[in-house]
């Protein structure tokens, strides 16, 4: 078995491969080997779904197989990288099966995603390609990736999913253009990257995430697995779908590999999520936090649609609630499943039979049997069952480093190769997991992680700003707010909210990290070595500093 090669990869150690393999976790298939065998299978049932299309498994592979010889004729090539910021519908499917089927890497972006976060995303993973959309919810995607290609000299081509209508603006691909007869190309292998996901960069710089199919594709089928998966399931896509959580556990991905339904929603409000539950009969999706209270609320109020297709609604990315997470299961008449994982690897899930305190009071334990986790200090030692401390992890679908980042690897990883999570957690004597919060300084503001050093960075451009802080604030609807501390350059030049927000706006952020309180300050805390004290910050807080 050859080992993959994008340079900037980091394999797993061989011995530890080769038990991966041998143990059939890592079954030696890829995303197009998977999609193409379920259209053998089942060529007429239905694979994706959204307002506008209804495609079977043959036309899905079909129109895959069809998009990747035309993205082979603009020269996009196996190993390449491509940019792919889409909402979500069914095109998004479409496009990565066909850049799987290529062996061209997605890297997912967000639609949220600006400049400020894609042109260093872009830079990073030396992106030949962008797919976006022309427009989505009135912003102007086409422009947004034009104004990435002008920075990133790499960045050649540009192709857009356009609506019924609309034109290709100049430079730019249409991508109806590029589906062209199916021809067979070589494609990837098991072992190959099959993609970058994103993960946030505590200096600004995004850190890359390489999934191999062989590993990745462990994860999605015992996630399917867990989440009892079927035929007959309709997964709903509700959060952004580019996104780990709704692409893998089980997500998409476990919808297509138990032969089942993806549905697509283009915003996740249950003004309109609710009547496509109905209309596609949809039986299991997953939320973060505030979405979930709010979907609650709604049910609590009396609603309009039928949701009784919906048997599993699933919350991660953040905290949820013991409050929040005893009411949603009566009010929507589902069972919760809490999930609680990362793009890295690792995920956590409540099984559908766990007693009700399990499902409500934890986080749920590892997928696999093969994921090995330990809880330390912070100098590495193992803490006392059941205490409080740093969860660290290997296994056979977690990382075992950032793609091309040493630096990050440095701090994320140990010697032995075990992915440092940040998250501080405690693991019950029944072998739940509850998380207690981030160790580090990321603010997780209703499942959006914002990096505190990346938005201080921000601020610090700011003319009146001498130094910056960003710390989280508890929220009881979001689980965190961002607070800014600032210090002032002139006392006699205070900067208010409203003009940090517009600044930071004004620089290409996107809009989830702008801060929600600003306080002025002249003076940090520092901690014993004269760093500035994130901790006494909080404090500093919670002992009522307010800002504007
Ligand atoms: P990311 O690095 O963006 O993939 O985000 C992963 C992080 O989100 C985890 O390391 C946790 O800090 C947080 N997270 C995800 N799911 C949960 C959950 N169910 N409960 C608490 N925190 C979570
Ligand atoms: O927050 C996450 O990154 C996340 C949450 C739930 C995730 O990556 C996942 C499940 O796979």
């Amino acid at each position: 078995m050859t080992e993959p090669v994008l340079p900037g990869f980091t394999p797993w150690p061989a011995d530890l491969a080769q038990r991966y393999r041998s143990q059939n976790l890592w079954a030696g298939a890829t995303f197009g080997d998977v999609l193409a065998a379920r259209a053998a299978a089942a060529p007429d049932r239905i694979a994706v779904l959204d307002t506008d299309n209804r495609w079977t498994y043959a036309e899905l592979h079909h129109r895959s197989r069809s998009l990747a010889t035309g993205l082979a004729r603009l020269e996009i090539k196996q190993g390449d990288r491509v940019l792919v910021q889409l909402p979500n519908r069914a095109e998004f499917v479409e496009v990565i099966f066909a850049l799987f089927e290529l062996g061209a890497l997605p890297v997912f972006c967000l639609p949220a995603h600006r400049a400020a976060e894609l042109v260093p995303i872009a830079r990073a993973a030396a992106a030949t390609a962008m797919i976006t959309s022309a427009t989505h919810q009135r912003f102007d995607y086409a422009a947004l990736a034009e104004s990435v290609r002008a920075e990133v000299p790499s960045l050649r081509e540009i192709l857009l999913v356009l609506d019924e209508g609309q034109k290709a603006p100049d430079g730019a691909n249409d991508i109806a253009e590029f589906r062209d007869e199916p021809t067979d190309l070589t494609g990837p292998k098991s072992g190959d990257v099959a993609f970058l996901q994103l993960s946030g960069g505590s200096t600004g710089i995004p850190k890359l995430i390489a999934r191999t199919h062989d590993d990745y594709l462990y994860s999605v089928r015992r996630s399917a697995e867990i989440c009892e998966l079927d035929s007959d399931t309709v997964y709903l896509a509700t959060l952004p779908v580019a996104h780990n959580f709704p692409m893998s556990s089980p997500g998409i991905l476990g919808a297509l590999w138990v032969g089942g339904a993806v549905a697509m929603t283009p915003d996740p409000t249950p003004a309109t999520a609710f009547p496509l539950i109905e209309q596609f009969g949809v039986t299991i999706t997953g939320l973060v936090p505030p979405l979930a209270r709010l979907w609650t609320e709604r049910a609590e109020a009396g609603r309009t649609s039928d949701l009784s297709s919906l048997r599993v609604l699933q919350v991660g990315g953040a905290r949820c609630q013991d409050e929040l997470a005893r009411r949603i299961g009566p009010a929507l008449g589902v069972t919760l499943q809490q999930v609680f994982g990362m793009a890295e690897g690792l995920v956590c899930y409540t099984r559908l039979d766990d007693p009700i305190d399990v499902v409500v009071s934890t986080q749920g334990r590892p997928m696999s049997e093969f994921d090995q986790i330990a809880v330390v200090d912070d100098n590495g030692a193992e803490v006392a069952p059941g205490a409080q401390g740093n969860l660290i992890t290997q296994g056979p679908y977690t990382i075992r480093g950032y793609y091309d980042n040493p630096e990050a690897d440095a701090r994320s990883f140990t010697a032995d190769g075990w992915y440092r999570t940040g998250d501080i957690v405690s693991v019950r004597p029944d072998g739940n997991l509850v998380v207690a919060g981030r160790a580090g300084d990321w603010v997780n503001r209703g499942g959006e992680k914002v990096s505190a050093e990346e938005l201080e960075a921000h601020l610090l451009e700011h003319p009146d700003v001498r130094d910056a802080v960003i710390v989280g604030t508890p929220d009881p609807i979001l689980g965190q707010r961002i607070c800014a501390f600032v210090q002032p350059a002139d006392p006699a030049q205070r900067p208010t909210l409203t003009a940090v927000r517009k600044f930071v706006r004004e620089r290409g952020v996107a809009a989830w990290k702008m801060p929600d309180a600003v306080v002025v300050v002249d003076q940090f805390p520092e901690t014993g070595v004269g760093k500035t004290s994130r901790k006494e910050l909080r404090k500093l807080l919670a002992d009522g500093a307010h800002g504007n």
